[in-house]
């Protein structure tokens, strides 16, 4: 059986979860807060040195971690699916697309990042929530650019890992407050997306630990 391991609110842990639910492949999911900073404990570190969700254990030899890396090893293991296309030009398109998001925005935005703002630089809360809003927001400008008039997915008609890292950037984008006025076709796409029912199923607001769960 594989093994989640995450935190509710986690945009990269988000990203996986969709794929493991369209996939339908079984798993469990331990969670690891990262408000009480478990991710720093050592037996965390021992799963992730970074220290960072997700990772997923019980398929490799290795706990598997990186959100694309765990991406790309379950549409190679459970092909069912597919989430990349089947041209190279198509799969470097929809990797490019995820990575303005998962590598270009949220990496700015994480706990540790932030914690750093607030150590070296004096930031506060209102800063902090400013400073995340901002990156979100140059993510969508990019990513606007990119959609194609009256898309309902981020490449073409398929679904695609581009699609769920869209979907966590859209969350993040709703908890600091983002306007999506200027960016219709992002917020098609995204509303087309968050109707399915497994991107519905893992979003983090219905984990175990999310208010009210
Ligand atoms: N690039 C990594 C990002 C992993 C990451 O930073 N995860 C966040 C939660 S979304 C985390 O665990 N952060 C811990 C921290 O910032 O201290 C991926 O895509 O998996």
């Amino acid at each position: 059986m594989l093994i989640l391991h995450s935190f509710w609110l986690s945009l990269a842990t988000y990203r996986v979860r969709i794929a493991l639910h369209l996939k339908g492949v079984a798993f469990e999911e331990r969670a690891h807060d990262l408000s009480k900073g478990e991710h720093d404990l050592p037996e965390f570190r021992k799963l992730n040195p970074a220290g960072a969700v997700p990772a997923l254990e019980g398929g490799t030899r290795q706990p598997l971690t990186q959100s694309l890396a765990i991406l790309e090893w379950l549409d190679e293991t459970y092909p069912t699916l597919p989430l990349l296309p089947s041209d190279a030009e198509g799969r470097a398109k929809v990797r490019s697309l995820f990575l303005l998001t998962a590598a270009d925005t949220h990496p700015l935005v994480v706990p540790r990042v932030q914690a750093r703002l607030v150590t070296q630089f004096g930031s506060d809360e209102t800063a902090g929530r400013a400073w995340s809003a901002h990156w979100f927001r140059e993510g969508l400008v990019a990513y606007e650019a990119q959609l194609a008039p009256g898309a309902t997915r981020s490449h073409g008609d398929a679904l695609s890992i581009a699609d769920l890292a869209l979907a966590s950037h859209l969350v993040g984008v709703a908890r600091f407050g983002v306007d999506l006025v200027e960016f219709p076709r992002t917020a098609a796409v995204g509303e087309s997306l968050f109707a399915i029912p497994e991107f519905a199923a893992a979003h983090p607001r219905f984990q175990l630990g999310a208010p009210g769960i």
